[in-house]
C-alpha cells in the first residue's frame, strides 16, 4: 500500500456473516473491498447492493464481487468465514472436516495471492480453523487471529446489561478459552460502572451464574431461534472491531484466539486470551493472575481446543 492508496480488505465467503462485514466496512470507511465465494453471483450481487448504498451514506470504498482468488491480491486484512454454519442440535465440532477442506483451499490461496496481509478467521470450529490457516499459510503468529472472545464478551456485557439496566458501554466483561461450551467466562474481571461484577448492588451468585451459562450457550440460544444457521449481526460487528483496531492502529484489547508460545502454560495451541490488536496484528498476548478454579477451567477448554487438534491430524489436514 502506497500513502495514498487506501487499505485493500478482502471478505472470503460471502454468506450472512460475508455479507455484513462487507457492509460494515464499507460503512465505517475503512478501505476497498473485495467479498469472494466459491458461488457464482453472490459475491457480485452484495458488492453491487453495497455499492449502490455508497452514494447515499457518503463513503468512497470501492467494492467488487469475485469468484477469482486473484482479486484477493496484496490485500491488508483478510476475513475468512468460508465454511457451513450449524444447525439446530448440532456442535461446532460437527463442522470440523468440511469446514477443514474449505480452510485448507482458503490458506493455500490466501498465502499465495496475500502473503503479507493480516488474517483474522471466523469459520467454526474456530480454535482448529485458525490453527489449520496457521499452519498451512506459515504466516507469522501476528498476522494470525481468530475472532471469538469478543463476540462471547459482548454477549457477556448484552446480558449484564439486560439484568442491570445499565448501559452496555458502562460494562466491560472477559471471556476467556475456546469458543465452545467450555468457554470461560470471568466475572471477577467484568465490571459495571467500574464495579466488579460480583460486588454490584443486586447481583448474587445465582444472577451471575445464569449470565455465565446463556452466555456459553449465546450461540446455540440464536441457532435455535433462526434454525437455518447460525448469529451473524453480532459475529460481523466483533470482527469488525477487530478489524478497525488493526487498520487504525488503535492497539485495543480484545479476547481472542491467538497462538500461544508458551503464554498460559500453553504450547502450540491457539486459545481465547487476551491480546493486543493494532497496526501490527496480534502484537501482545496479556498474562494475568488465575485463580486455580478459573486456570482449571481454562486448563479444560485448552483441552477440548487440543483434541481437535488431534482430529485434524488423524483426519491428515496436518502432520
Ligand atoms: O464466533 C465465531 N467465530 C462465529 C463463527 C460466530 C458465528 C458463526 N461462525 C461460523 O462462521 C459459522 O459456524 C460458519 O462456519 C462461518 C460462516 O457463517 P455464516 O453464517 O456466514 O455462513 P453462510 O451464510 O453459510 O456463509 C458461508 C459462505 C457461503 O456463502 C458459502 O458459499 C461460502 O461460505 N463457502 C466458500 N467460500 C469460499 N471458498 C469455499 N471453498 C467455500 N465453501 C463455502
Amino acid at each position: 500500500m502506497n500513502m495514498f492508496q487506501k487499505p485493500k480488505i478482502a471478505v472470503i465467503g460471502a454468506g450472512m456473516i460475508g455479507g455484513n462485514l462487507a457492509y460494515m466496512a464499507a460503512k465505517k470507511g475503512l478501505g476497498d473491498i473485495v467479498l469472494f465465494d466459491i458461488v457464482e453471483g453472490l459475491p457480485q450481487g452484495k458488492a453491487l447492493d453495497i455499492l449502490e448504498t455508497t452514494p447515499i451514506e457518503k463513503i468512497n470504498s470501492n467494492l467488487i464481487g469475485t469468484n477469482n482468488y486473484e482479486d484477493i491480491k496484496d490485500a491488508d486484512v483478510i476475513i475468512i468465514t468460508a465454511g457451513i454454519p450449524r444447525k439446530p442440535g448440532m456442535s461446532r465440532d460437527d463442522l470440523l472436516s468440511t469446514n477443514a477442506k474449505i480452510m485448507a483451499q482458503v490458506a493455500e490461496n490466501v498465502k499465495r495471492y496475500a502473503p503479507n496481509s493480516y488474517v483474522i478467521v471466523i469459520s467454526n470450529p474456530l480454535d482448529a480453523m485458525v490453527y489449520l490457516f496457521y499452519k498451512i499459510s506459515g504466516f507469522h503468529k501476528n498476522r494470525v487471529m481468530g475472532m471469538a472472545g469478543i463476540l462471547d464478551a459482548s454477549r457477556f456485557r448484552a446480558f449484564i446489561a439486560l439484568e442491570t439496566g445499565i448501559s452496555v458501554e458502562s460494562i466491560s466483561a472477559f471471556v476467556l478459552g475456546g469458543h465452545g461450551d467450555s468457554m470461560v467466562p470471568l466475572p471477577r474481571y467484568s465490571y459495571v460502572g467500574g464495579v466488579p461484577l460480583p460486588h454490584f448492588p443486586g447481583m448474587t451468585s445465582e444472577k451471575i451464574e445464569s449470565i455465565v451459562e446463556r452466555t456459553r450457550k449465546g450461540g446455540g440460544e440464536i441457532v435455535a431461534l433462526l434454525k437455518t444457521g447460525s448469529a451473524f449481526y453480532a459475529p460481523a460487528a466483533s470482527a469488525m472491531a477487530m478489524t478497525e483496531s488493526i487498520i487504525r492502529d488503535q492497539k485495543k484489547v480484545f479476547p481472542a484466539a491467538v497462538y500461544c508460545e508458551g503464554e498460559y502454560g500453553y504450547n502450540d495451541l491457539f486459545i481465547g486470551l487476551p491480546a493486543v490488536f493494532g497496526g501490527n496484528g496480534m502484537e501482545k498476548i496479556i498474562e494475568i493472575e488465575l485463580e486455580p478454579n478459573e486456570k482449571e477451567a481454562l486448563d479444560k477448554s485448552a483441552a477440548a481446543v487440543e483434541s481437535l487438534k488431534e482430529n485434524l491430524k488423524t483426519l491428515n489436514f496436518i502432520t
